[in-house]
């Protein structure tokens, strides 16, 4: 176990890009790939980095959060390890709700102040990405640097969504602005060398993964007011603190709004896929003891399905299908993200849906469904017809809400029988 570094992972604010899916559940518990949830890719980075003390802060504490924390994370009775969730609390001293992220690390002080630790690494919750964090601490302490930032670079298109820095040829941050406006983009460049230039990417953007020596942290937040790490904290640093720029090369992305939550999804099912869930690091979820997934008459193409489903479709293509998932037949899913159940239906509540004509869990018979996410256990009925793409207007209804052309049916929607979205 790495004992000098204690991550804390930033599960998110009030989640109001991932709606509706953070509509009933905290943003670390939405499922992600069929089988996970948001919060195991952050923790499985730092487990896979030796970094087995982790502090979870997220705004609102949801009973399914903190089982699949409680079922999944499990250390030796010996290790010093654990994966703790601290929710937005009030206190005597302090009756806000986290303002911000810088806001929300201030108020773990006091559970971090407990823990012997030389640095605090602090983490997004919403990114997909692959990274040895030990690489990282090996940089910091090498370098003498007071706090690091992992940077990646970007295109024009996607800067203005991030923090752009600028470093020196020692790596050392020499100026930094959080998001900046289109208008004053091309002075942001950087010498991002030639093989990167040629992508287009010739901003270098902080990830939003910061190292920091715990003192200095400590430092920085307390006694002030100072709510969030992009636009005050690691800016104003520049001055007094050596601020290094850790450059990362591999597939990093970040999955906060639906656009982008339902492409990486779907991007698992490539051929090879930019993140790779074959990777011999794992990635750690629940152990769920499922049955495996039992499928008849389908015609599967680029698709990924998790374990304990029962599926009859024709066909489905480019889809992600998770765990529990019934499907009835003749129905066919293209581009899709189906998260499946928390549970089976009994054999009598089947036939007695099938009796009173309602729908079962799961998709129904003779169903087209494309460009839509389906959050879990949802009841979509027979011949129901769910045509996503930018021909759809942006709107939320009381079944689904539609966000940049994708279909997003809540948790627990019924949909009847014949439905046209
Ligand atoms: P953003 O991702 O836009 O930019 P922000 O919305 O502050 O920054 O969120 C950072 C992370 O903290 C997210 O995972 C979010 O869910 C979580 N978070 C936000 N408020 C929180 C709160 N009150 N309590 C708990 N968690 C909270 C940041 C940086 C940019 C950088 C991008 C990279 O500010 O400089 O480029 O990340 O994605
Ligand atoms: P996941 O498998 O996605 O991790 P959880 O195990 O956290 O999901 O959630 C399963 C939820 O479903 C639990 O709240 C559990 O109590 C509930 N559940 C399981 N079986 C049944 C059932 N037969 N009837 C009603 N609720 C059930």
């Amino acid at each position: 176990m790495n004992s000098k570094v204690i991550s804390v992972v930033l599960g998110g604010g009030q989640g109001s890009r991932l709606y509706p899916l953070t509509d009933t559940r905290s943003k670390p518990a939405v499922p992600i790939a069929g089988k996970y949830r948001l919060v195991d890719i952050p923790i499985s980075n730092c487990l896979n980095s030796g970094i087995e003390r982790i502090f979870v802060l997220t705004q609102f504490n949801s009973a399914s959060l903190n089982k699949h924390i409680k079922n999944t994370y499990h250390f030796s009775f010996f290790s010093d390890a654990f994966v703790d969730i601290l929710a937005a609390e009030q206190t005597p001293g302090n009756s806000t709700w986290f303002q911000g992220t810088a806001d929300a690390v201030r108020q773990s002080l006091n559970h971090l102040v407990q823990h012997e630790c030389d640095y605090v690494l602090i983490l997004s919750g919403d990114q997909l990405y692959q990274m040895d964090f030990e690489g990282m601490v090996r940089n910091h302490e090498e370098n003498g640097a007071d706090i690091s930032i992992a940077t990646i670079p970007v295109t024009a298109r996607d800067a203005s969504d991030f923090g752009i820095l600028k470093a020196d040829e020692n790596n050392l941050i020499t100026s930094f602005i959080e998001k900046p406006k289109k208008d004053i983009l091309p002075e942001w460049k950087s010498d991002v060398g030639d093989k990167v230039r040629s992508s287009g990417k010739e901003y270098l953007a902080s990830m939003g993964i910061y190292l920091f020596n715990k003192k200095l942290l400590f430092e920085l937040l307390e006694n002030n007011t100072r709510t969030d790490f992009g636009k005050e904290i690691i800016p104003q640093s520049l001055v007094d603190h050596k601020v290094l720029s850790y450059q990362f090369e591999g597939y990093w992305t970040d999955i906060g709004n639906i656009h982008s939550f339902f492409e990486a999804n779907i991007g698992l099912t490539d051929d090879i896929p930019e993140f790779n869930l074959f990777d011999k690091r794992p990635i750690y979820s629940r152990a769920r003891m499922l049955p495996p997934s039992k499928i008849s008459g389908t015609t599967l193409e680029k698709t990924i399905i998790a374990d304990g489903c029962i599926i009859n479709a024709s066909r489905i293509e480019r889809a992600v299908i998770g765990i529990r998932t019934r499907i009835g037949t003749g129905t066919t899913i293209v581009n899709s993200y189906v998260m499946g159940g928390d549970r089976y239906q009994t054999l009598n509540e089947l036939s007695e849906a099938a009796e009173s004509k309602i729908p079962v869990m799961g998709i129904g018979e003779r169903c087209y469904i494309k460009n839509a996410i389906i959050d879990k256990n949802c009841f979509i009925g027979n011949d129901v017809r769910i045509n996503g793409g930018p021909h759809l207007t942006d709107g939320d209804f009381k079944t689904h809400t539609i966000k940049d052309g994708i279909v997003v049916v809540k948790k627990l929607a019924v949909i009847p029988n014949g439905t046209v979205i």
